[in-house]
């Protein structure tokens, strides 16, 4: 395979390892969209097949009733969404929608809770679910909150494989979307995970009234993260009634592509997941992503609260595009 980890820049080389300068990310953004899929898509295809992509899977293992308050969220306290609130799942619950999700061909299964960070008395539940869904040979995922080091090896202990952590949009519109943590405690997060040995998946959300530099600025925050995540989910938003950001105005849907782009080119060895909102994107939307090097997506009905489209519409989508379910052992 030949190296992607060097970028041709107008003639500068950036090695893998170096640090990206925000206004060369912004030059790789802004150049002729048919350059710059031509760059991100040479830059997959030397680092994963460019047709398999790899399938994940959520359960919201507690709803609702969040004391944070994240001004694109269903689950907030703080905003009158509608949403119904509920208690921690069964053990075994958890474990049998996991087996139903590997029969139905997800490899990753992610567990995401509305906490702002687990209780210790949660702790014993929480490894059981991870040591449970590790059981049926799937990854295990698990979104939720902030964790002290000590609760990541416990997680890691446990076996789990990524911890879910988004940065969710730069840090200069970050006091804009949520008040009641700060972007360097999202830091301090993906730190300790990180320390304790667990793969790190982060990303964040589009369409919230950020501006395209506030894209370009998450992306590199994430690529110059001592060690870049393995996975970087990029989310449309999907405007919840209620919430601070149910009237936001709609992201471009060029500039989305274009910051998938970004994703691939920054961080070349990273599963760049296209995750919430491909309801609200048309086929044509999503191809584009995948050629701009997109290679994830969740699968099934829901999200956490949210809907997604659903088995029957993601297989005539990979049936027109030639798409296949990327295997867990090239998954990882
Ligand atoms: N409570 C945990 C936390 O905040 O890290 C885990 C669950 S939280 C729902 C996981 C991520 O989902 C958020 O960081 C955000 O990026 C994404 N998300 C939540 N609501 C969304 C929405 N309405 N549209 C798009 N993405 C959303
Ligand atoms: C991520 O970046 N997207 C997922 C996952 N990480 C946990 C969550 C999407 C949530 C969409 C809104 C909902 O279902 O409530
Ligand atoms: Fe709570 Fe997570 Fe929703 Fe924020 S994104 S309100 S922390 S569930």
């Amino acid at each position: 395979m030949e190296d992607a980890s060097v970028f041709k820049l107008e003639g500068e080389i950036v090695a893998e390892g170096a640090l990206w300068e925000f206004s060369d990310a912004q030059k790789i953004y802004n150049l002729p969209f048919n350059d710059l899929l031509f760059q991100a898509q040479t830059i997959h295809r030397a680092q994963f097949d460019p047709n398999a992509v790899q399938l994940s899977r959520l359960l919201s293992i507690k709803t609702g009733g969040c004391p944070e308050d994240c001004g694109y969220c269903s689950q907030s306290a703080h905003y009158p969404t509608g949403l119904k609130a509920s208690k921690l799942m069964e053990i075994e619950k958890v474990v049998a929608e996991a087996r139903k999700a590997r029969d139905g061909g997800a490899t990753r299964y992610c567990m995401g809770a509305a906490w702002r960070s687990p209780k210790d008395r949660d702790m014993d539940a929480v490894v059981a679910m991870v040591e449970g869904v590790r059981s049926l040979g799937m990854e295990t995922c698990m979104t939720l909150g902030m964790l002290s080091p000590a609760q990541a090896g416990r997680l890691a202990d446990a076996g789990l494989d990524y911890y879910n952590h988004n940065i969710d949009t730069s840090e200069r519109f970050y006091r804009e979307i949520i008040s009641t943590r700060s972007f360097a405690d999202r830091l301090e997060t993906l730190t300790n995970v990180r320390d304790a040995g667990i793969k790190v998946c982060a990303g964040g959300i589009l369409g919230m009234g950020e501006t395209t530099d506030d894209h370009i600025a998450m992306l590199v925050t994430l690529a110059n993260l001592p060690v870049p995540p393995e996975s970087v989910p990029i989310n449309m938003l999907i405007p919840i009634p209620g919430s601070k950001l149910g009237d936001a105005t709609p992201t471009d849907p060029i500039e989305f592509v274009r910051a998938i782009a970004l994703a691939r080119i920054l961080m070349p060895k990273a599963h760049v997941r296209l995750s919430a909102g491909r309801t609200g994107m048309s086929d044509e939307m999503q191809a584009l992503c995948f050629f701009a090097g997109a290679n994830s997506i969740f699968v099934g009905d829901t999200l956490l609260t949210a809907d997604n489209p659903g088995e029957d519409h993601d297989a005539a989508l990979f049936r027109r595009l030639g798409l296949k379910p990327m295997a867990l052992d090239a998954a990882e």
